[in-house]
Parts: C-alpha cells; structure tokens; sequence
C-alpha cells in the first residue's frame, strides 16, 4: 500500500527482529515518524536496522518491564503501536516455557495496559500467529477456526489474541490482530527450518559443509515472504473498525518439498545423501500441517501476497550464496518482486 503518511508516529517492539525490520523501511518510505523498543543485550543485535538506524528513535525497554513500556508510550506519542516483539522460537518455548509465557504472552498485555493509560486513541496491532491453531480442527483456517496450540509458545499468543479482543470489548480501543502464518525472508532467524536450508544449501554447495540436520521432514506449513505481511500488518490498521485477519498464502509445502526445491535452486537433484533426521530438532508435539484461508485479508484489505512458494526457496538460497561469497549469489535482490517498499535483504 504506497499511501504516504506524514506526520503520523509508529512505535513498533521487535525492530531488530525480521518483521520489525522490514515494517519500520515500510513505514519510513510512507513518511512515519518511527519509534522502535530495543532491549539491552550484551552484544547489540542491530543488524537488521543498520541501514535505517539514524532515521529512527530507538527507545530502550523490554516487554517484561511495565515502566520502561510505560516509558515507550509516553515518549512517543504513538498514532500506531506495532507489538512484534516476542520470544517467537516454537522450540525454544518448550525449554524456556516460563519466559515465553511472560514474553509472547504477558508481555502483550503490560503493553496494552500502557496504550490503554497512555495513548487510547492509538491503534495497537498484534502479531498473532497460526501457530495457535495448532493441531488443526479444519482446513484450510481462517479467523473462525478453533484454537488448540501445541507449545508454550502457542498457549502464550492464545493469550495475548484473547487479551486484545478483551481490550477492544472492554475499553473500545482499536487493537487487531494479524494471525500470520509462517513468512520467511533473508532476515529470518537461524534457527528457524527455511533459514536452517537455505544457508545449509549454500554451503553444501559451495562446499563448506557436508549436510543438514533437521527434527523431521513431514510437517507441513503456509509460507509466505515476510515484506508482503508487514504490509498487511499495515493495512490492517488502516482499516475502519479493528478486527482480526488471517495472513497466508494459501498453499501448504512439507519440510521436504522446501528442502528438494532448495536444492534443485542450486542444481542438485538428488538432495537424501545431504540431509540427516536428528532427534535433537524434534518437538515434544509439533503441528502437523497448516494452510491459511487469507479471503477476508483480500475482500477487506485488498492484500495479495504474490510471492509463491518456489520463489521465496530461491531468495532465500541466493541470498546465503551471496554471503558466503559465491558468484551471482544475492542475485535475487536485483530481481525481488513486489515488497511494497521494502528491499529483499
Ligand atoms: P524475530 O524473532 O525475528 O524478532 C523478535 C523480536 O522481538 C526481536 O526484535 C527481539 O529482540 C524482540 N524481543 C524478544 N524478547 C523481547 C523482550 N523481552 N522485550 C522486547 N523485545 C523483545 O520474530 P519475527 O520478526 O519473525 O516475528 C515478529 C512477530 O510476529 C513475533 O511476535 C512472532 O511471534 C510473530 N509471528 C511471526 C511469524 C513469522 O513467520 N515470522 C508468523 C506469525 C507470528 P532481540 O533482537 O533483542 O532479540
Ligand atoms: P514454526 O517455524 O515452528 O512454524 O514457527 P520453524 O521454522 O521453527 O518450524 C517449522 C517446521 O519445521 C520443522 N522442523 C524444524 N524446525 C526447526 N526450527 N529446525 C529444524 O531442524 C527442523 N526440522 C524440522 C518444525 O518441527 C516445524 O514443524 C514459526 C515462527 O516464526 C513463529 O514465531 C510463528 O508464530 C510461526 O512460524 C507461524
């Protein structure tokens, strides 16, 4: 959505991560004042927002301290509160099931409470997720289907959606959110399975390693590409009336398909000698498969993601070619399609 936005002022949590990144260049382009919740780290972890840092204000707070949000609100002054900040590894909130729940679950309500003292004329959007849905009652999902998580990080989003439905029933204030499924980018974490292949690809093929391990090849997810939902984050508070939207593409690929594609990128047919099962990466309970129904984004908001599956497997795996340093690798991001004003890396 290329409308411009002057003098309007985003306070987004989560800056350093993915979608913080990509949402702050989209709002800046738009002509927002951007205030982004940085937390203290030992090592910074700014590499995502190098490119734009001095054009906006980083505020010092964490999601588990009330004051510092308290702090955050004030000073900024908000129109829009983007919360995206969260403890957001599936498999890390079966270790630190505790912190994820104060986090990604009352982390969002301390951060309502200081909208709803501070600033209740602002729109408050929050990064919801499909992994709520969880071990699936239907399919594809949509804004009606049941919840029934299967981690403590899905129990701790279950959470924080229903304390913004109650905030909005309780104090009409306009708080939404955006239940997104899996959107990934060449600022996705790591840690996570598409990054997890797309940098082990790399490297098989530049031969610098020999394979990837991963916790199973069958679960099956809607992946999408991270620009285009921090676009409908967007859109989502642009709407007349708060409301909830599901984000995705609407297909659904295994673990397997997006390894096979990620290596068929690089010319390598025959990807089973590279990867390896290891139980280390398996879940306790995973979910098995997911696939959005995103019609009511489309009829009401207009959003279209464009970017299909075999696409983003290539931006991705062009991308890690390009950091390791092969020949014509980051070729992608001269041909990234469509971010609304955002580029791919
Ligand atoms: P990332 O993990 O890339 O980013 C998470 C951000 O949260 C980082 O900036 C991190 O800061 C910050 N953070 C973590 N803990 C705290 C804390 N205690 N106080 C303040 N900030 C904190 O996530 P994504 O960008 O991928 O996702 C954004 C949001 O969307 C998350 O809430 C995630 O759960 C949700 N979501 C993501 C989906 C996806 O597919 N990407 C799909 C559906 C929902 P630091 O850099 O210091 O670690
Ligand atoms: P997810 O993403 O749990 O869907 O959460 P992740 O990429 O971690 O896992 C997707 C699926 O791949 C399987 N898998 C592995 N996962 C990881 N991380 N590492 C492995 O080695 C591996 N092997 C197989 C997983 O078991 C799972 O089935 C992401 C996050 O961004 C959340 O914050 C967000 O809410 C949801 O997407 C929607």
């Amino acid at each position: 959505m290329s409308s411009t936005k002057a003098g309007r002022r985003a306070l987004i949590t989560g800056l350093t991560g993915q979608d913080g990144s990509y949402l702050a260049e989209q709002l800046l382009a738009q002509g927002y004042e951007v205030f982004g919740l940085i937390r203290r780290l030992s090592t910074p972890n700014t590499r995502h927002i190098e490119g734009f840092a001095d054009r906006v204000t980083l505020i010092d707070g964490d999601l588990l301290d009330q004051a510092s949000l308290d702090a955050a609100v004030r000073q900024s002054e908000p129109d829009e509160i983007y919360n995206l900040a969260a403890q957001s590894f599936v498999g890390a909130s079966f270790t630190q099931p505790v912190v994820t729940g104060e986090v990604t679950g009352l982390g969002v309500l301390r951060l309502l409470e200081a909208m709803r003292t501070r600033a209740d004329r602002a729109r408050f959007y929050q990064a919801a997720s499909s992994e709520m849905f969880g071990r699936v009652r239907r399919s594809p999902q949509d804004e009606s289907t049941e919840f029934h998580p299967r981690s403590p990080y899905g129990v701790a989003k279950v959470y924080a959606y229903w304390a913004c439905v109650n905030y909005r029933e309780s104090y009409g204030l306009f708080v939404a959110n955006g239940i997104l499924f899996n959107h990934e980018s060449p600022r996705r974490g790591h840690e996570f399975v598409t990054r997890k292949i797309s940098d082990g690809v790399a490297r098989i093929k530049l031969g610098l390693a020999k394979a990837i391990r991963l916790g199973t090849l069958t679960t099956r997810r809607d992946w999408g590409y991270a620009p285009e939902y921090c676009d409908l984050m967007f859109r989502i508070l642009q709407a007349p009336v708060a409301d909830d939207f599901v984000g995705a593409t609407g297909e659904t690929h295994s673990v397997e398909e997006f390894v096979a594609a990620a290596f068929r990128h690089v010319g390598i047919q025959d990807w089973r000698p590279f990867v390896e099962l290891d139980p280390r990466y398996a879940r306790p309970a995973d979910v098995d498969t997911l696939c959005g129904d995103p019609t009511k984004a489309r009829e009401k908001l207009g959003w279209v993601p464009k970017v299909k599956f075999p696409e983003l497997v290539g931006i991705m795996v062009d991308h890690d070619l390009g950091v390791l340093g092969a020949p014509g690798g980051h070729r992608s991001a001269a041909r990234a399609p469509s971010a609304p004003t955002t580029p791919p890396a």
